[in-house]
């Protein structure tokens, strides 16, 4: 099954962004994600917002990087709603049942969530995992129902996506019990001081599963992510356990609303970039982080911002910590910010002192705006889903969800095509939605070479 290995220099990390689907809109369903409450029932633009993720995945092609397009979620999740009781009648009186009696329920089933691909999946790629093929496990996300009903269609779309079995493994997604309740890749983050090179995995949890015992938890908003969740992943990936390290991140962070990982800190390369309170045990992680590091061969780089120069409070509105850390071709990295955080001066002048460090590789900045995705508490890394692949991998998943100048144009025009300039509240009650998503969605499959993807492409009786 090993297979041949190529020079760690032809290895690239792909970022996967899901397009934002038809129905975006904002419903309040996060608790503990405090840009999703404070927008709830504003009007959403989805137009704008699916034009804004395509121009940011643009944006990271013009840097050189390998850019990949996930498909979105069909949505309402009619056979939720169905699940839940409400049952008997076609798709439309399903949807205006629920609509009268649980407007809640009908939000969830509709909300466009599955465009934060950093929660699709944690990825541990081949040079880490002991049969040397890249690994792959959707996230459960049973936190949140909106989210939780994200994983099936998940796992089917990674599945048609990296389908060569020799070189990937899509594995079901942990089982949907809070004990391993899994957040994907928003907190998980690679360490390596290449991306070919056999690296370290940080997996950072808020709590653990009930056969761990017990820890500080946060009082306010609910953990995302158990320890036994994360040890599972590290054990389905094969990862070598001298090149792992579990983290339980500030209970006091997830109380002022970092409900990720991914919302305090970054890594990329050797490079950890992080609030300093991102970590329960602050000292203690990082001395273990550094010395897994060193074991592996490298130096770990720290780029902490102190609580004095970037206030917590201050990072969960502007999403500073949610860039996109990146390697640029000829060297150095970049940020990738939204553009939330050029509008505030402290932030500005924290990003120009880390700029102008020469103790860290971090030479650029970039703003992109994702302002329809932020106002739901998702910036620029949470809209991707990083994949380390080499040659031989990139060659191998489904080609046409690789991001060239063509596809853009077509999924530019799919876009202006199908999707409504703005969506209410009151308006997921419209069955319409339904029909103009699944159009949109059909036609969506052959641009990107897919097949038949989602269950009304196939017969009723079909298991995947
Ligand atoms: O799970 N928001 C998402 C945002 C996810 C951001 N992802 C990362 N940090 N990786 C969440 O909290 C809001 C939906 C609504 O309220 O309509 C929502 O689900």
């Amino acid at each position: 099954m090993q297979q041949q290995a190529s020079s760690p220099t032809e290895v690239i990390e792909a970022n996967f962004d899901s397009l934002v689907g038809p129905t975006h809109n904002y419903a309040g369903l996060a608790h503990g994600n405090l840009l999703s409450s404070e927008h709830a029932g504003l009007a959403a633009y989805p137009r704008a917002a699916a034009l804004q993720g395509l121009r940011k995945m643009n944006h990271l092609r013009s840097l050189g990087l390998v850019q990949g397009v996930l498909p979105p979620q069909v949505r309402p999740d009619v056979e939720y709603l169905r699940a839940v009781g409400f049952h008997g009648g076609d798709d439309a009186s399903v949807i205006r049942r629920a609509a009268q009696e649980a407007p809640r329920l009908l939000a969830a089933a509709s909300s466009a969530s599955g465009m934060w691909a950093a929660n699709a999946a944690t990825v541990s790629p081949s040079a880490d995992t002991a049969d040397g093929r890249v690994h792959l496990t959707p996230a459960n996300l049973v936190t949140n129902s909106h989210r939780s009903i994200e994983a099936v269609q998940t796992t089917r779309t990674l599945r048609a996506i990296f389908a060569d079995a020799s070189r990937f493994v899509v594995h079901d997604p942990l089982p949907a019990t809070p004990d391993f309740a899994d957040e994907g890749a928003a907190n998980h983050t690679r360490f390596a001081p290449e991306h070919g090179r056999p690296g370290v995995e940080l997996f950072v949890y808020g709590r653990l599963g009930s056969g761990e015992g017990l820890i500080a938890i946060p009082g306010r908003f609910p953990a995302r992510q158990t320890l036994e969740a994360s040890r599972a992943l590290a054990r389905l990936h094969g990862l070598d356990h001298n090149a792992v390290v579990f983290a339980q991140q500030h209970p006091g962070a997830i109380d002022a609303g970092v409900f990720h990982n991914d919302v305090i800190a970054v890594g990329n390369g050797p490079v950890l970039l992080a609030h300093e309170m991102a970590f329960a045990d602050r000292d203690g992680t990082l001395a273990q982080l550094r010395r897994v590091c060193e074991a592996r061969g490298f130096e770990l780089i720290l780029v902490e911002v102190p609580e004095s120069v970037v206030p917590l409070s201050m990072a969960v509105r502007r999403y500073l910590f949610n860039s996109q850390l990146v390697n640029l071709p000829d060297g150095g990295m970049a940020l990738v910010a939204p553009t939330d955080c050029r509008d505030e001066p402290t932030i500005v002048a924290a990003v120009q002192d880390i700029l102008s460090d020469t103790s860290n590789p971090i030479r650029d900045i970039h703003y992109v705006d994702v302002r329809q995705s932020m106002q739901n508490g998702g910036g620029p890394a949470c809209l991707r889903l990083r994949v380390v692949l080499n040659k031989g991998e990139l060659d191998s998943l489904a080609r046409g969800v690789l991001l060239t100048d063509a596809l853009s144009q077509q999924l530019e025009g799919w876009i202006e095509r199908h999707y409504r300039e703005c969506i209410k509240p009151a308006d997921l009650a419209d069955p319409a939605l339904l029909d103009e998503s699944v159009a949109a969605l059909d036609e969506l499959t052959g641009i990107l070479g897919l097949g038949s993807i989602y269950p009304f492409q196939r017969s009723s009786v079909t298991v995947w």
